[in-house]
């Protein structure tokens, strides 16, 4: 059995063959090319522990064999939550070499987003850490696997009263079986088609429930080596990965699996903390590294006090959000390194400002896309093609964007037109020369530095409130997040009172991750509406907007 997906049509499949886009190579081969040569070369750095280019594959062929003896098989899903350590790309490529697809959750999601993936692919194995506070015990465990009976293995990192260890996994002695290690890879990955599903993606969504993405082998592994020859990756680059390693930026754009592609080395942080982040980079003389705006910010607060820190940083990637223009013109004066701008989605479409490229892209744009082949269109309200220069809806399809959510053909119908052209919510320009420039959104979705809340998500659960009668979540200003969330919340009676406490704790209590839960909260009598009956939340946001100008 395989995942299914919305395939390419067959003409276009043919193309992207043609054109070398589509190699048929499976991603698992990113950490297994580096057998011959640079098998010994540092491929991974977490906290003391180093990993070769070989150890890193003779562990994930380790564990893909001790969960092929737990009965796991090609076709089975999987839901995986791990911090940023090593074995969260141990666990990505041993699920690669079984044919096993995996969700891989951000360590920030909780409950409620963890049972909504597991409903959508009724996975057959969850490896988890026990540093997160829903597996300390095993109350979610036992319910999780009630609600999903597929649900048979568990496997756990760190201390837990639950599941297989994933440490005594990887340090098992090897049994007769598997003794050499090499010969098995071939063995393992026999019959995994490089055009069917590699793993899901997360979509930051505007709907009610997270979508999945799902990313093939093919789509995938193009993008990451586009992008590594892009971005001018070699074994001399080490790359800090200070955003979740799940996300498809630092993992894709071109990310770990971009580097190690190339033979470099990636060094993990736990957070994009200049804290955390400038000795790591002093210590494993990092090249590259990729963040969010607000990060950048904070990063351009601390360096004054860290002289010598950052030495040998050539680019720092920033992207998810918006950068405003007074920062990007800082980067390259104050850390000493060069911007390239990232205007990414985990849908597919990636655009990067290249190094040769002037200071004006580098600093108005978020750079043109990877390929040749991406196809852009730039729409206003009636569809019809905007003029070079104007804003309008941003329409992509090609090599490497997906043709369909998994399992979702009501919400395929609107997110993607009759020729097959993802509508990515965003309000773009393109220059004459093909420059992006991201100037708005039209999705119903809070970009919260970088990290996506879908407004109907948190509406929903404001709704489960007895009290609550209308609800809307709003993006409002913030000088740091770029944007912050707001709830404008009716109740059933003028007279009831809910404390922002009040709500913060149901939604706690919901299992919702905590980035989600907004920012502020503004109880009101009635919320404006549009002539067609809607919320108008254009008028909430501009409400929002001025009335915390007037407090500044
Ligand atoms: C403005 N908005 C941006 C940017 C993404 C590389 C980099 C980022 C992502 C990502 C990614 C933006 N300026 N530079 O997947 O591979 C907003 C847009 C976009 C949405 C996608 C990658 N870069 N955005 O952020 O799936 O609204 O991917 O549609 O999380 O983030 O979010 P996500």
């Amino acid at each position: 059995m395989s995942v299914e997906f919305t395939p390419w049509p067959a003409e276009l499949a043919e193309r992207y063959r043609k054109k070398g886009y589509w190699t048929d190579q499976l991603l698992a081969d990113i950490v297994q090319r580096h057998q011959q040569k640079n098998s010994a070369k540092l491929a991974l750095v977490c906290g003391d522990r180093k990993y070769s280019y070989q150890m890193l594959d003779q562990q994930s062929t380790k564990l893909a064999l001790h969960l092929e003896q737990m009965g796991l098989e090609k076709g089975d899903t999987a839901l995986v939550q791990l911090p940023n350590v090593a074995e969260f790309y141990i666990v990505y490529f041993a699920l690669l070499k079984l044919g096993v697809v995996p969700v891989n959750a951000l360590f920030s999601h909780n409950r409620l987003e963890l049972s909504a993936y597991a409903k959508q692919v009724s996975p057959r194995l969850a490896i988890v850490s026990s540093q997160h506070k829903l597996f300390a015990t095993d109350d979610f465990v036992r319910t999780l696997s009630e609600q999903n009976p597929s649900l048979q293995h568990w496997v756990v990192e760190g201390e837990a009263n639950f599941g297989t260890s994933l440490t005594a996994l990887l340090t098992s002695n090897q049994d007769s079986e598997t003794v050499s290690l090499n010969n098995i890879p071939s063995r393992l990955d026999a019959g995994i088609d490089a055009s069917g599903v590699a793993f899901f993606q997360l979509s930051g969504g505007s709907t009610g429930t997270p979508k999945l993405i799902p990313r093939t082998h093919n789509d995938y592994y193009y993008s990451v080596r586009a992008s590594a020859e892009i971005c001018q990756l070699s074994t001399g680059t080490v790359y800090l990965c200070a955003l979740p390693a799940p996300h498809n930026f630092s993992l894709s754009s071109p990310g770990a699996l971009g580097v190690f592609y190339a033979g470099g080395t990636v060094v993990l942080a736990s957070d994009p903390s200049p804290m955390t982040c400038f000795s790591l980079i002093k210590k494993h003389h990092v090249t590259m590294t990729s963040l969010v705006p607000p990060a950048v910010t904070l990063w351009l607060q601390a360096v004054p006090e860290s002289s010598g820190m950052l030495d040998s940083l050539q680019v720092l990637q920033v992207g998810g959000a918006r950068l405003g223009e007074s920062l990007a013109r800082r980067i390259a004066p104050e850390l000493g390194c060069q911007l390239q701008q990232v205007f990414g989605m985990a849908e597919g479409l990636v655009n990067y400002t290249r190094f040769d490229d002037s200071d004006w892209h580098r600093f108005h744009t978020q750079g043109r896309p990877i390929s040749d082949d991406d196809e852009i269109r730039i729409v206003d309200e009636d569809g019809k093609f905007v003029p070079a220069g104007e804003p309008g809806a941003l329409l992509t399809r090609g090599p490497y964007t997906i043709r369909g959510y998994f399992n979702s053909p009501g919400y395929n119908e609107q997110a993607f037109d009759d020729e097959g052209f993802y509508r990515s919510g965003d309000i773009v320009s393109m220059t004459s020369d093909g420059y992006l420039s991201v100037v708005g959104r039209d999705k119903d979705q809070i970009n919260r530095g970088g990290e996506k809340v879908a407004a109907q998500e948190i509406e929903n659960q404001l709704l489960a409130l007895t009290e609550v009668s209308q609800a809307a979540l709003v993006a409002m200003p913030d000088d740091v997040m770029g944007e912050k969330s707001c709830a404008f919340i009716v109740t059933t009676t003028t007279n009831t009172t809910l404390k922002p406490i009040t709500i913060r704790k149901h939604l706690r209590a919901c299992g919702i991750a905590e980035y989600k839960l907004p920012d502020r909260i503004e109880q009101v009598a009635a919320l404006p509406m549009t002539p067609v009956g809607k919320i108008d939340k254009k008028a909430l946001r501009q409400q929002i907007a001025e009335q915390i100008n007037r407090q500044q």
